[in-house]
């Protein structure tokens, strides 16, 4: 303890972005080593030769702009073109029990992997063999099981459209939709709700709505650390006065103050800019009682208006002309209290009054939103609810207005596009037929939670891993990691090692592939790949790096790798040529796509081009051809949260992690640095329960059947913090522990990763 606050607990009074952030990537460059290499590929980010920033999903001024800064990005960028490399040597000096002692952090910090990878039971080691041998083993193996759903197919938001595409042509034709994926753990609550209100699972914004909108709704998103280019837009619309609107149980320091770094006079004079007008902290699963609240408002304040002879305050010509369901929305609005409303979301009288008087005031409003709104046992229907909120106002479909949800991984939308699905739908599988003369399987896959439970229970038997760290990101390591290691094989293809990788089971092979900064040569040339962004542009981009060893190969390779030794000559499918050109896999893409015409050439102008989203032009792809105003039973109740004593924990991202890669051990905006074991807490959760900040204390999960052993969280400290009562909030991945497997939206398969009922209370031995 330093001046009564635990070791590396202390405020952060600067705003974010600023000095803070230039200091921060330069302590980056030099921790990787990548003083030259790094830097110079900074300047490559994002610029219209260069390559996709593998930061975030958040839209480039048309990857046209001048370098734009992004301490995060940089931090994502320098990351992967570390001079670090984990080599057969590495392996051969660490054993796997050794390397499962390691931190998260230090696995990745290895760094790069070098060589095809084998692990080897006799010396617990992984070592080296050839791409041949790997591709054999796997093929022999995929080959030998009786049935083609017994493989899991994961798919991180990492992996181009060229490798996602080439990736699920295969899986199809070895004959399973066992598609877990990132985004069932992420944004599936969008892609699932969303076509039901309004026939399209992405946001319908572009960039250039933002100039136009005259109010921005942010809710349950942290882009300060997560999506930093958005600071820019940010930053530029509080300038010119558009009211930004934060609904958030954190005050999230971004969200109130940021000094961008791009801005002269800002860092000359130490200035900073407001970002939110308002900031509204809610209780952590209390968006459905909020956004029933404010519609309810509306209701009322529409009623009055009528009632004293005015039009009302809702958009009648566009709810007359575009939708239906109006009047159960009502109903159901107008049937929930005030009083349940008030308790659920914690936001009292004054709050819904100001909110509401904003919201009417604008005339076109966007609403961004993250993970604080889709993780949730009711994720899909918070989306629901968000999208009732523009509509009643006609804030969709029209300039300067609409939703916008922030996607995580920087291609996780389009690999969603390409065909990374559990559920094909007839269009996907007509055009795979048109374009390669076959009829892939139809029944519907594994999502990521399926595909846990199958392994578990014996069903699934190997698991290949097209990037990220599936047992770590899931819920419940003890029963994930035990389902990886029941089976028969697990492959990754990976940049570095994590601990997945470290889940042996009888057979497991890690495969090294280049990333998105490292030069990709096939026989043909140098090669582009392209990827979706948030807002459905999809560009062109290309790595320049010396790839970190002479035998890596790229995703599109590998997979044609696995394809050819497994599939042998089935379908005639021109695996070899496809691979030497990344031409011809667009043009394949094309043929399945039809959204793609001329796909080739649109790619190549700067800044690319942007899919066709109906909704944005009103055009509503429901089965009734409208847009519907959907209802949500109740407020989100879980029956858990009224067991006494019972607290909602919310799992968050810090400024130093990109999802279960940990850059280093500091969340410089919430005043943390060093040390990632904390549960933030307000003063009256901690008085009424004894703590004080700094004392050790455990988190443990609720659990209302007696049979089941409740899972536990130890060796956290407490740390007072600007949170509603009844909330708390730690870091992922480490917190995965106190969340059930079971606990997961039922319509879209999102695990309740901002919602665990827990209880904490004082570790026996307090004092760390
Ligand atoms: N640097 C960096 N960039 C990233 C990532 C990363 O880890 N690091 N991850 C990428 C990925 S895959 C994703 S999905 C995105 C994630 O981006 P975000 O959605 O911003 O991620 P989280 O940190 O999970 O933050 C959620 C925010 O929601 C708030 N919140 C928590 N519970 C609730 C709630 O119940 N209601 C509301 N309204 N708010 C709540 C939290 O306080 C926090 O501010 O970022 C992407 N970009
Ligand atoms: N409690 C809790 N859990 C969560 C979340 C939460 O908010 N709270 N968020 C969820 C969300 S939104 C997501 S998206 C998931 C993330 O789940 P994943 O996408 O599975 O995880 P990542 O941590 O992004 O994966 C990191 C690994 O990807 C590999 N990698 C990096 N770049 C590349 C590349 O270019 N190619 C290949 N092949 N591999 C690469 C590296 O080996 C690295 O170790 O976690 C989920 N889990
Ligand atoms: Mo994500």
């Amino acid at each position: 303890m330093k001046d009564g606050k635990p070791e590396g607990i202390r405020d952060y009074g600067a705003p974010a972005g600023g000095w803070g952030a230039l200091k921060a990537v330069a302590r980056t460059l030099k921790e990787q080593q990548v003083v030259f290499r790094g830097a110079t590929a900074l300047l490559k980010a994002n610029q219209p030769d260069g390559f996709d920033c593998p930061g975030c999903a958040w839209p480039d001024p048309n990857h046209t702009s001048a370098f734009e800064f992004c301490e995060n990005g940089a931090k994502a960028i320098t990351w992967e073109s570390t001079s670090k490399r984990a080599t057969p040597e590495f392996f051969a000096e660490h054993s796997v029990s050794e390397l499962w002692k390691w931190d998260d952090h230090s696995l990745e910090d290895a760094g790069r992997l070098t060589m095809p990878l084998i692990y080897d039971r006799p010396s617990d080691r992984f070592i080296s063999l050839s791409w041949n041998a790997a591709f054999d083993i796997i093929g022999q193996t995929l080959r030998d099981l009786p049935d083609p759903n017994m493989v899991e197919f994961y798919t991180s938001g990492r992996a181009s459209n060229e490798a996602a595409f080439l990736y699920q042509l295969f899986v199809r034709a070895y004959g399973t939709n066992n598609f877990p994926d990132c985004s069932n753990m992420c944004h599936e609550a969008t892609s699932v709700g969303l076509p039901k209100s309004i026939g399209v699972g992405k946001g319908t914004v572009e960039l250039r709505d933002f100039d136009d909108c005259d109010l921005i709704i942010s809710i349950g998103h942290n882009p300060g650390t997560n999506h930093p280019r958005m600071m820019t837009t940010l930053h530029e619309a509080s300038k010119r006065g558009a009211p930004i609107m934060v609904f958030n149980p954190l005050r999230e320091r971004a969200l109130e103050r940021f000094a961008a770094p791009q801005d002269p006079v800002e860092m000359a004079t130490l200035s900073s800019t407001s970002i939110a007008s308002s900031y509204y902290q809610l209780k952590a699963g209390g968006d459905i009682a909020l956004l029933k609240g404010m519609m309810k408002l509306i209701f009322e304040r529409d009623d009055a208006d009528l009632a004293a002879g005015g039009t009302g305050v809702l958009d009648r010509e566009f709810i007359v002309a575009h939708t239906v369901g109006l009047e159960d929305l009502q109903n159901d609005v107008k049937g929930t209290s005030w009083e349940d409303i008030y308790r659920k979301s914690g936001l009292g009288h004054d709050a819904f009054e100001s909110a509401v008087t904003t919201y009417l005031s604008a005339e076109r409003v966007i609403a961004c939103y993250g993970m604080g709104v889709t993780q949730h046992l009711t994720g899909t229907e918070v989306v629901q609810q968000l999208a009732n909120l523009l509509m009643l106002r006609g804030n969709i479909g029209k300039t300067g207005a609409g939703i916008c949800p922030l996607r995580g991984h920087s291609n996780v939308q389009g690999d969603r596009t390409v065909g990374i699905t559990e559920i094909p739908n007839s269009a996907l599988l007509d055009g795979i037929e048109r374009a390669f003369g076959f009829r892939p399987p139809s029944e519907k896959g594994h999502n990521a939670v399926e595909a846990i439970e199958a392994m578990l229970a014996g069903k699934s038997r190997a698991l290949v891993c097209l990037g990220g760290n599936l047992a770590v990101a899931m819920p419940d390591p003890d029963v994930t990691f035990a389902a990886v290691r029941k089976l028969d094989l697990a492959v990754h293809l990976a940049t570095k090692p994590n601990r997945s990788h470290l889940l042996i089971a009888k057979t497991t092979i890690l495969l090294p592939v280049l990333g998105r900064t490292d030069q990709d040569v096939q026989l043909s040339g140098s090669q582009s790949v392209t990827v979706e962004d948030s807002m459905s542009m999809v560009h062109a981009s290309k790595g320049f790096l010396k790839p970190p060893s002479d035998h890596l190969k790229s995703e599109p390779a590998i997979i044609a790798g696995i394809a050819k030794a497994t599939l042998g000559t089935l379908h005639d499918i021109a695996w070899d040529d496809l691979v030497a050109n990344y031409d011809r896999i667009r043009d394949r893409i094309e043929i399945v796509f039809p959204d793609f015409r001329e796909f080739n050439t649109r790619v190549r102008k700067p800044g690319g081009f942007r899919l066709d989203i109906p909704a944005s032009r009103r055009e509503w792809r429901t089965a009734n051809g409208k847009a519907n105003f959907l209802t949500a039973r109740g407020l989100d109740e879980d029956q858990r949260m009224s067991f006494p004593e019972a607290l909602v924990l919310t799992t968050i991202r810090s400024h130093g992690q990109y999802n279960t890669t940990i850059y280093n051990l500091d969340d410089r905006y919430r005043g943390v640095f060093g040390r990632r074991d904390v549960v933030f807490m307000c003063k009256h959760d901690m008085e009424a329960r004894g703590i004080t900040e700094g004392d050790r204390v455990d988190i443990t999960s609720i659990n209302l059947r007696p049979q089941a052993a409740p899972r536990k969280a130890s060796g956290f400290i407490a740390i007072e913090y600007n949170i509603p009562q009844g909330t708390v909030a730690g870091y992922y991945p480490e917190l995965n522990r106190v969340i059930a497997l079971a606990d997961y939206d039922p319509h879209s398969g999102t695990p309740a990763y901002k919602g665990a009922p827990v209880t904490i209370s004082k570790a026996l031995s307090s004092h760390p």
